[in-house]
């Protein structure tokens, strides 16, 4: 683990004049960034196909998916996850591998949160 250290001559409260340093005792934990897994609507994806997807790659219910689908159906785009960096690129990619396999133009992205 790291810890963040702090230069007390470039601190305002610091009024003795020398350069020391600060041995901070507060951990510098640093969380992962984290993205949303968006699903985008088109008007050739069938929406059974699209609800599988969500069901395979998300680990979503039937009703859950079919919820999700409605919403991108209705609405254009839609949220289906929150991820690492890692697991978000990997979901991406399986999903835009497999609407090529089966030929549909089914698009899936990420965006930091
Ligand atoms: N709009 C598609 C249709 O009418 C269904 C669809 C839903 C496609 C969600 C993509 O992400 C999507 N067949």
């Amino acid at each position: 683990m790291s810890f963040h250290t702090t230069l007390m001559a470039d601190r305002e409260d610091d009024d003795d004049g020398d350069m020391g340093v600060k041995l901070e005792t507060r951990p510098k934990t640093k969380k992962p960034p984290l993205y949303k897994v968006l699903i985008l609507n088109d008007d050739y994806t069938p929406m059974e196909f699209v609800v599988h997807v969500l069901e395979r790659f998300f680990g979503l219910t039937h009703s859950q998916a079919f919820d999700i689908m409605l919403t991108v159906h209705k609405k254009g785009v839609a949220v289906v996850g929150v991820f690492s960096a890692e697991i978000a690129e990997t979901k991406v990619s399986l999903v835009m591998d497999f609407a090529q396999q089966h030929q549909h133009p089914l698009q899936c992205t990420m965006e930091k949160e």
